[in-house]
């Protein structure tokens, strides 16, 4: 464990491997709505996998709470589904907005949207360093079925400032393959992308944010 949060801290994330059974996380992806209904990805995923595989959906808060050193609360949940049928690419971002319950003008808090119904805003710093993602991988990922690319140590204060539509250096830039069951842990500032599949199998990935932070009154989370 210890080496893994050494390498959030370095890296800005680290690949768990094994760290849900191959079988629940079929049971896992058997729970959402088929595509084409959600074709891409579902939101307010937590839902569908508790209501199948609690134990496991635990087991990933428990995960988050230790690599984060606190009491960690998962405030988003995300399925990321790419297929053939969806094939999709994102460009180089940070994940900077957070899901809150109730729309209220904090200073520091801007660019206020809603997604599904549920209102998300530009958080400041000192709370998206307290934030950690958890991708549980439902499927094999490689290289050619557009795994998550990220700029290893993007998140560290000092490249904040970076533009992320600049040009990235392909140098820095690494492929997040993975197996099912093999969780990535990422913090949210880590400059990241996902290419298209060059041969596109179905590439599903749940998704959770995960915050061991209050936010400043009268602002609240949302429920993941
Ligand atoms: O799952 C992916 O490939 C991309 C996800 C993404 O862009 C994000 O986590 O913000």
């Amino acid at each position: 464990m210890e080496f893994a949060r050494e390498q959030l801290r370095r890296d800005g994330y680290a690949l768990l491997r094994g760290t849900i059974s191959a079988s629940d996380c079929c049971i896992i992806a058997g729970a959402f709505p088929a595509a084409p209904a959600r074709a891409g990805g579902v939101r307010n995923a937590l839902q569908f996998a508790e209501a199948h595989a609690q134990a496991s959906v635990d087991a990933l808060h428990a995960l988050a709470g230790r690599l984060l050193q606190a009491p960690a609360r998962a405030v988003g949940a995300i399925l990321f589904d790419k297929s053939p049928s969806a094939n999709w690419a994102v460009a180089w971002h940070r994940d900077v907005m957070i899901p809150v319950r109730e729309r209220h003008e904090v200073q520091g808090y801007r660019n206020w949207s809603t997604k599904e119904g549920v209102w998300h805003v530009q958080a400041p710093q000192e709370v998206l360093r307290d934030m950690l993602t958890l991708r549980l991988h439902l499927d094999d990922c490689d290289a050619h079925n557009g795994a998550l690319r990220v700029v290893a140590g993007s998140h560290r204060p000092e490249h904040m400032e970076a533009n992320p539509d600049a040009a990235v250096d392909e140098t820095q830039v690494a492929l997040c393959t993975a197996k099912v069951g093999d969780v990535l842990a990422m913090r949210p500032c880590l400059l990241h992308a996902s290419a298209k599949a060059e041969q596109p199998r179905r590439r599903r990935i749940l998704h959770i944010e995960y915050a061991a932070i209050d936010l400043p009154q009268p602002l609240q989370w949302a429920a993941a």
